[in-house]
């Protein structure tokens, strides 16, 4: 029965849903069992075949678990409605556009308004269905006291603290800084790349603050980095905290240190509330956790980067931020190694034991806007790596790479790097099988983001050579994420013939009540995660899927589909880096 059973399996064709710009590279990736190369046809909006041609013959690719066939049709340039037929089924519509990316990266940035804490998000912004009321507005916290589940027993402070204000994480109502930096840092960097001027020119986005004069992707980045400057501990705070790496799942042993300058690593609920729970219908109190190095130097890197954009058309925030970052800087050179405690329940950790790649990341930016030798002494020049939460040394190298005024050699030194780690990516393309820069089996909690980061480090590369084959790899990206994966799932929500619709979320929880919205258009998915099945659903996954398929669209998936900041930031920039074709304001000379 079996060689019957694979002859009967169903071809499917997985490519980009949204469709393609007309000079960008087109492909489509045919599933289907047999070895032989395959004929396709593109059929316009009336049915005519408008380009045939065949594909690849097949191969096995084990991190999908289809024999692929890779269907090319880069000379489909005519704008225009389109379906892709191949081995007797044919592909939902998608576009050929030069516009295509511009709603979707609108889309994506109106996800960081969604999750705004402490504001009503207001129907004349996002419409009826998604308005809601303000949450956690005031937020007023005391500091953790008492015993953690590692039996720490932690003082408290005297006073407690109000942290109004910032984005909710994810589909929880925690903020973490360390995870609010890379996710305001990415937007802010956009901003600097000038990729996105015109996209997000004041106006453009559907904000409060749109009409005031002010970039409108600078101001929702603002909207983070003023409450990461409300997460800073006031000068000369004595603090008892843990000092360098200390066992785990054992109290910890906690010295009483100068904690002035430093960052509270997060403020989140004391316990995890169900899903669902409307921001505004969120009743555990709201908990201060220690400060931490990490914190601490991430508030350094974004606020002197917020310093740098802000400059001219702010002077005063400007001169707030930077002089945040100096106090940042400066506490975390008096308290270099100071962990954040992670065993609190109602909150993620975001922990993290190696400091080395925050430290070169602060001074990135602290060089980059003042241009002093004491940042310039603590510079990194290591390889250009994919950037995450907990590994960010990459946002400086960048830093140093595109700000204004930075000298030419370290510019220089800092693209060349960014060049060879996109030329590692573009070498994967080949060997993967959906013909994306990322070979590896091993798919990460949240591994769209990683994905699309990759997506930001070529779409660098291009800007710094002029070289098409960079951008290639970029759109490669998108369209994985955006369909061209074995689920044949857009992982965005809006987006394609099979958008996101259920991601783990705690307001928009459609799927568990009817009375709550789904998710807005733009919110990413985290994705495929054979790392850490950690959830309900994955737990049925587990060892039965390939690395691709470990994946499903359900509310209870936290593993696999949760909406994150730091996820939805890259794919704010990959969409508006590639609505921009590639063109981007000339720069200044150094
Ligand atoms: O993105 C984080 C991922 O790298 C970690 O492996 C995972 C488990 O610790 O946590 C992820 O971050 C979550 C955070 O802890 C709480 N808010 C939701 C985040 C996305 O799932
Ligand atoms: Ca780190």
């Amino acid at each position: 029965m079996l060689p019957a059973l694979a002859l009967l399996a169903a071809a499917t064709i997985n490519l980009n849903q949204l469709g393609f710009r007309p000079g960008d590279p087109k492909q489509a990736i045919v599933a289907a069992p047999t070895p032989a190369p395959l004929d396709w046809q593109i059929l316009d909006a009336t049915g005519t075949v408008v380009l045939r041609g065949r594909t690849t013959a097949g191969t096995d690719d084990a991190v999908s678990g289809d024999r692929v066939h890779i269907a090319t049709f880069d000379t489909l340039t005519r704008p225009g409605a389109y379906r892709l037929r191949a081995a007797g089924v044919e592909s939902g519509t998608f576009q050929v556009a030069p516009t295509l990316y511009a709603p979707l990266a609108r889309n994506a940035l109106a996800v960081f308004y969604h999750q705004r804490a402490g504001t009503p998000i207001e129907a004349r912004y996002v419409g009826a269905r998604w308005a809601r009321p303000a949450g956690h507005a005031p937020e007023i916290a005391a500091c953790f006291a008492g015993k953690d589940e590692a039996g720490t027993v932690w003082p408290g402070c005297p006073t407690k603290r109000d942290v109004t204000g910032g984005w909710y994480d994810a589909g929880d109502h925690g903020k973490y800084v360390v995870n609010a930096g890379i996710s305001a840092w990415t937007l802010q960097n956009l901003y600097e790349t000038g990729f996105a001027r015109r996209l997000f020119a004041d106006g453009q986005a559907r904000l409060p603050e749109s009409g005031n004069g002010r970039d409108d992707l600078l101001n929702e980045a603002r909207w983070e980095v003023e409450w990461m400057l409300k997460m800073q501990v006031p000068p000369a705070t004595r603090m008892a905290l843990p000092i360098g790496p200390q066992p785990k799942s054992t109290p910890l042993t906690l010295t009483p240190v100068d904690a002035g300058g430093m960052a509270f690593h997060k403020v989140a609920d004391a316990r995890w509330t169900t899903i669902p729970t409307a921001p505004a219908d969120d009743r555990q109190p709201r908990v201060l956790y220690p400060p931490s190095t990490a914190a601490t130097l991430n508030l350094a890197a974004v606020a002197a980067q917020a310093a740098r954009l802000w400059r001219t058309t702010d002077p005063a925030f400007a001169a707030r931020c930077l002089a945040a970052a100096r106090q940042a800087w400066t506490a975390a050179v008096r308290n270099p190694d100071i962990r954040a405690a992670t065993a609190f329940t109602g909150s993620g950790g975001y922990g993290d034991d190696n400091l080395a790649d925050e430290r070169a990341w602060a001074a990135a930016e602290l060089f980059a806007t003042t241009g002093e030798a004491t940042y310039r002494a603590a510079l990194s020049d290591g390889p250009a790596t994919v950037p995450g939460w907990a590994d960010v040394a990459t946002l400086g190298t960048i830093t140093l790479a595109v700000a204004d005024g930075v000298p030419t050699k370290i510019r220089d030194n800092a693209r060349a790097r960014i060049v060879t780690a996109a030329d590692g990516f573009l070498a994967e393309v080949p060997r993967s099988g959906y013909r994306i820069p990322y070979a590896s089996q091993k798919y990460d909690w949240g591994s769209n983001s990683n994905i699309l980061n990759r997506a930001v480090l070529l779409g660098l590369a291009a800007r710094f050579t002029g070289s098409a084959r960079y951008r290639a790899g970029a759109v490669d990206a998108a369209d994985y994420v955006l369909g061209r994966n074995p689920l044949g799932q857009s992982f965005v929500s809006g987006t394609g013939w099979k958008p996101l619709q259920n991601p783990h979320h705690r307001f928009w929880a459609h799927q568990v009540d009817a009375a709550l919205p789904p998710p807005p258009p733009g919110v990413l998915s985290g994705g495929p995660n054979n790392t850490a099945m950690a959830d309900p659903v994955a737990v049925k996954l587990k060892g039965r899927c390939a690395p691709q398929r470990c994946w499903a669209d359900d509310i209870n998936a936290y593993a696999l589909n949760e909406m994150a900041i730091n996820w939805n930031a890259p794919l704010v920039w990959v969409a508006a880096y590639l609505d921009a074709g590639g063109s981007a304001p000339t720069e200044k000379a150094n």
